[in-house]
C-alpha cells in the first residue's frame, strides 16, 4: 500500500442523506482500490462508464436482472468445476462478496486482469485472502486461451482452463468470445448491455455488481436448497434476448420500471 496520504474522503464526507449515497460510496471504494494497489487507474474510466448506465436504469435491480440472477445461481450450481475471475475492479468493489459466493457455490476464485501488472495481481490475490478466500489461483504463463494476445490468455491450469462455467463481472469482450469459444460457458455482469461481454456471455446480468452480488449469494442458498429440479427450471426460464432487449430498452428510453434498490 502507497505511503501517501489518502485523497479518498472518510465515509462521513458523503452524508448518507445524500440522494445518490449508494452510487458516490461506490466511487470511494474504486479510487480506494487504486490507492491500494488493488484497481488499475483504467478502472476509474469503467467505474464512470458504469455509473452513466446505472443512473439511466435508476440505479436499482430491475425484472431483467432478477431472471439472470435466478439462473446464474442455477448455472453455478450445476456446475461440474465453477471458476469467479476477480480483476481489479471486482477486487475493490466486492472482495468479500465474491469469497462468500465462492464458498456458497464451491466456485475457486481465479486472478485474472486486463491491464497487465504482476504486483496488482500479488494485491489482488492479498485482499481476498483479506476477505477471507483460503485459496486464491493466480494466472500461469505455461496455460493461456487460444484467440487472445493480451494478459487475459493467462489463465491457472487447474482453474479456468479446466472451468465448465465461468463467472466473470466487468469483463471485456474479447476474452468472453474466447471462453465461448472453448466451450464453456460464461456468467457475466455488465451494466451495459450493448458490450461485445453482455451479448457474448451465455447469462448476462445487467445490474451494479454491488447490488446483484449480495442478491446471486442469496439465490444460490435458495436453490441450493430447492434441488435440480429447480437449477433446471431457473435455467429453462432464462431468455438471454429478451433480458438484453428490455435493459437495452430502459437505458435508451431512461423509463425503468421501479426495481430493487
Ligand atoms: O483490473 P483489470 O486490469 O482487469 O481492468 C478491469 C477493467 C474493468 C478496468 C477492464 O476490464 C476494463 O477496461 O473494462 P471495460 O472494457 O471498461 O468494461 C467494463 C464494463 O463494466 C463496462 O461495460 C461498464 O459499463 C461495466 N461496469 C463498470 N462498473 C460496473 C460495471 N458493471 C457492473 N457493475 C459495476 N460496478
Amino acid at each position: 500500500m502507497s505511503a501517501k496520504k489518502s485523497s479518498t474522503p472518510a465515509a462521513g464526507a458523503i452524508p448518507s442523506s445524500h440522494p445518490r449515497h449508494a452510487s458516490l460510496m461506490t466511487r470511494e471504494r474504486i479510487v480506494a482500490g487504486v490507492e491500494q494497489g488493488v484497481t488499475s487507474i483504467h478502472g476509474l474510466i469503467a467505474q464512470g462508464r458504469g455509473e452513466a448506465f446505472d443512473y439511466l436504469i435508476g440505479e436499482r435491480t430491475q425484472p431483467f436482472a432478477a431472471s439472470a440472477i435466478d439462473a446464474a445461481a442455477a448455472l453455478l450450481l450445476r456446475a461440474r468445476h465453477p471458476v469467479i475471475s476477480v480483476n481489479g475492479n471486482v477486487a475493490a468493489l466486492a472482495s468479500r462478496e465474491v469469497v462468500l459466493l465462492g464458498t456458497l457455490a464451491g466456485a475457486a476464485l481465479e486472478v485474472n486482469i486486463f491491464h497487465s501488472s504482476p504486483k496488482r495481481e500479488q494485491a489482488i490475490r492479498a485482499a481476498l485472502h483479506a476477505a477471507g478466500a483460503e485459496r486464491v489461483l493466480m494466472p500461469s504463463k505455461k496455460s493461456a486461451l487460444p484467440g487472445l494476445d493480451h494478459n487475459r490468455r493467462f489463465v491457472n491450469p487447474a482453474g479456468i482452463a479446466q472451468a465448465d462455467v465461468v463467472f466473470v463481472p466487468l469483463e471485456d469482450g474479447d476474452r468472453c468470445q474466447a471462453l465461448r469459444a472453448a466451450g464453456k460457458d460464461v456468467i457475466t455482469v455488465d451494466l451495459n448491455p450493448l458490450s461485445r461481454t453482455a451479448r457474448t456471455a451465455t447469462i448476462t446480468i445487467v445490474d451494479n455488481l454491488v447490488r446483484c452480488l449480495p442478491l446471486l449469494c442469496e439465490r444460490v442458498i435458495a436453490l441450493q436448497k430447492a434441488g435440480p429440479a429447480a437449477w433446471a427450471k431457473a435455467l429453462s426460464l432464462y431468455r438471454h434476448d429478451r433480458v438484453l432487449k428490455a435493459a437495452e430498452r430502459a437505458v435508451r428510453t431512461g423509463h425503468a420500471p421501479a426495481g430493487r434498490r
